[in-house]
């Protein structure tokens, strides 16, 4: 054999070795990856089987019974992120500013109905796009004004909502022909807006007044609030400094400070100067918008049957500084005889005796 025969069978030799080694490696890193995936698979089966037999809870962790859910429509819900809404900022983007007002347009519950398609029963709203800063619930003294009440409807329910506030609308209506208690009802609004939601602040409005600017935002601020600062049946002004009526908004904390409102003053008069004296005897002052913005238009009307002015009011209000602390939300009396919870407020209805 020649030499250099001997070397090319030596060479290709060793080529065949390397090639059986790098098929032998090919087959081992075949295989690993092989019982790898394998492994994979079993664990993904296994978390689908477990995942699909994760029973809904709801927040009281009572299972949810869902006959005829599909386990991948379950799954969908139970990936859901849970969207945590942002405050509203503290001026809404949404208002306007001036309105007109007029009471010669006809006005049914059923327009306003379809013309705030996104109030809930019993008269309530939040903002669904962020978490409003205040939670008001808003009281109306009433009886036998359903008239009024529709245009308050009208042309409150879009303002509030460009208020971006959390309110519900509590009209509190005095049964019987007893003499009227305006600062009771107002008593009783709070207590019964409290038991059925965690309000923060409270707005107290005669069903007849009408603001004329949406910046005048029905909310609570530092102080007690006096919203109607300039009516129109006044020429656009206060008729006095002290003057408290009309439309008024208390925190939680500021009503409690005051011990809440007079029960004792039936009929017309004097309780919204009991309530600023009060105000003014816990050392707190009155906070209002500008004349400007907190134009307002009363609806006209005559004296309401069993609301004469008071006799007594002059005396009771030179004494609210030694009454207040027995006469209040502490000594309130009253039963209620319905609720109701209709498209765009809720009455309740109630007893509060007589003088
Ligand atoms: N209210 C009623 N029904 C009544 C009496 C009063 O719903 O029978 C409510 C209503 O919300 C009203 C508020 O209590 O807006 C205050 O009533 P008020 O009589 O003290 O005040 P108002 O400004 O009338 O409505 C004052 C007398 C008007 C005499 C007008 C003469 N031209
Ligand atoms: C005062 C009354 C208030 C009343 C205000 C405006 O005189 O209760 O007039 O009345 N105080 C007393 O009588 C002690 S109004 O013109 O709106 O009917 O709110």
């Amino acid at each position: 054999m020649p030499a250099d025969s001997s070397v090319n069978f030596s060479v290709l030799h060793r080529i065949c070795k390397l090639v059986v080694l790098l098929c032998l490696l090919h087959i081992a890193v075949t295989v690993v990856f092989y019982v790898r995936s394998f492994d994979f698979r079993v664990a993904f089966v296994q978390n689908q089987q477990s995942n699909n037999n994760i029973t809904p809870k709801s927040q009281n962790n009572k299972p949810v019974v869902s006959p005829g859910l599909e386990p991948a429509k379950e799954e969908k819900v139970l990936e859901q992120p849970v969207k945590k809404l942002e405050k509203c900022p503290e001026t809404s983007p949404l208002l306007v500013g001036p309105l007109r007002v007029e009471f010669n347009i006809p006005v049914s519950l059923e327009l306003v109905k379809k013309e705030n398609p996104n109030v809930q029963p019993g008269g309530r709203f939040k903002p669904k796009d962020c978490e409003a800063l205040q939670k008001v619930a808003i009281i109306i003294p009433f009886r036998n004004r359903e008239e009024h009440l529709k245009y308050w409807l009208y042309y409150l329910h879009p303002i509030l909502q460009r208020q971006q506030l959390d309110y519900g609308i509590y009209v509190i209506n005095q049964d019987g022909d007893e003499t009227f208690n305006r600062a009771k009802l107002l008593n009783i609004g709070y207590a019964e807006a409290l038991k059925e939601y965690d309000y923060n602040c409270f707005v107290f409005s005669d069903v007849d007044l009408i603001p004329m600017d949406d910046r005048n935002t029905y909310k609570c601020f530092s102080q007690p609030r006096h919203l109607s600062v300039s009516m129109d049946k006044f020429g656009f002004r206060l008729p006095y400094n002290q003057y408290f009526g009309g439309v008024s908004s208390l925190s939680k904390e500021q009503y409690l400070k005051i011990n809440g409102f007079p029960n004792n003053y039936w009929g017309w008069g004097g309780e919204d100067d009991d309530i600023y004296n009060r105000v003014a005897s816990k050392g707190m002052s009155i906070s209002r918008p500008t004349g400007e913005i907190g134009k307002c238009r009363m609806i006209r009307h005559n004296r309401d049957k069993m609301n004469d002015p008071n006799p007594q009011r002059f005396n009771r209000i030179a004494h609210t500084r030694e009454t207040m602390y027995k006469d209040g939300i502490n000594s309130l009396k009253y039963q209620v005889l319905s609720i109701q919870k209709l498209d765009l407020f809720t009455t309740i209805t109630v007893d509060v005796g007589k003088p």
